[in-house]
């Protein structure tokens, strides 16, 4: 047990996101089985309410890609703090988003409200925000697991995903993750972990 926890401490430790992917393609099945892992998590009253567009389309990843520089760009100009962009320093992030073309594959990550029915009632959902966190959470892992790199990336507002991928109302894009092998070539930043002490206590 404790030589099981310790090793997927040494695992996760080495998990870093990655900015530059290199452009190899990846063997769909590995995606599947990952997504798969992600749809074990625990969610409100077992609705699994999550939907997960993988696109490796180039077209579809350009278009991506294109509204995702738009309302980057007005995020970077207009609206955001002095205080957030000191914060981002470290990371080194613009509007500009070239890894939604260069990686291989995007998973493009709803959260589910509610599913309309086809006499047109709603399907409620419960508890989504966590359901869709915990779920991101093991599909980050699975793909750590597999050797493949990721990026979580949030464009704010996301609304143009639903759009582009024809999703429906009762769900809302939660973000992209970028998936590929990582480029060994990126300058990944310095960041420290925070300690046991730092973010737990025993009671
Ligand atoms: N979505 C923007 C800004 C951004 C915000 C946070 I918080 C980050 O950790 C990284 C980036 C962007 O992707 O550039």
């Amino acid at each position: 047990m404790k030589e099981k926890s310790k090793k997927l401490l040494e695992e996760s430790r080495k998990r870093r996101t990655y900015r530059e992917f290199l452009p190899d393609p990846i063997d769909m099945e590995v995606i599947k089985n990952c997504v798969l892992t992600a749809g074990t998590a625990p969610n409100g009253a077992d609705k699994q309410p999550w939907h997960f567009s993988i696109v490796t389309d180039p077209a579809m990843k350009a278009k991506i890609r294109e509204e995702a520089e738009k309302v980057e760009k007005k995020f970077y100009e207009s609206k955001i703090t002095a205080e957030w962009q000191a914060d981002l320093d470290k990371l080194d992030v613009n509007w500009e988003k070239p890894f939604l073309t260069q990686a291989p594959c995007l998973i493009v990550i709803f959260k589910e409200w509610y599913k309309t029915l086809e006499d047109g009632t709603k399907d409620q959902n419960y508890y989504v925000n966590e359901s869709i966190g915990i779920s991101i959470g093991f599909l980050i892992n699975a793909l750590r697991n597999a050797g493949l790199a990721s990026l979580t990336y949030t464009p704010a507002p996301p609304t143009f995903l639903r759009t582009l991928l024809g999703r429906p109302e009762g769900e809302t894009p939660v973000m992209v993750l970028v998936v590929g092998k990582p480029d060994p070539n990126y300058k990944l930043p310095i960041l420290k972990k925070k300690s046991f002490e730092e973010i737990a206590e025993i009671i």
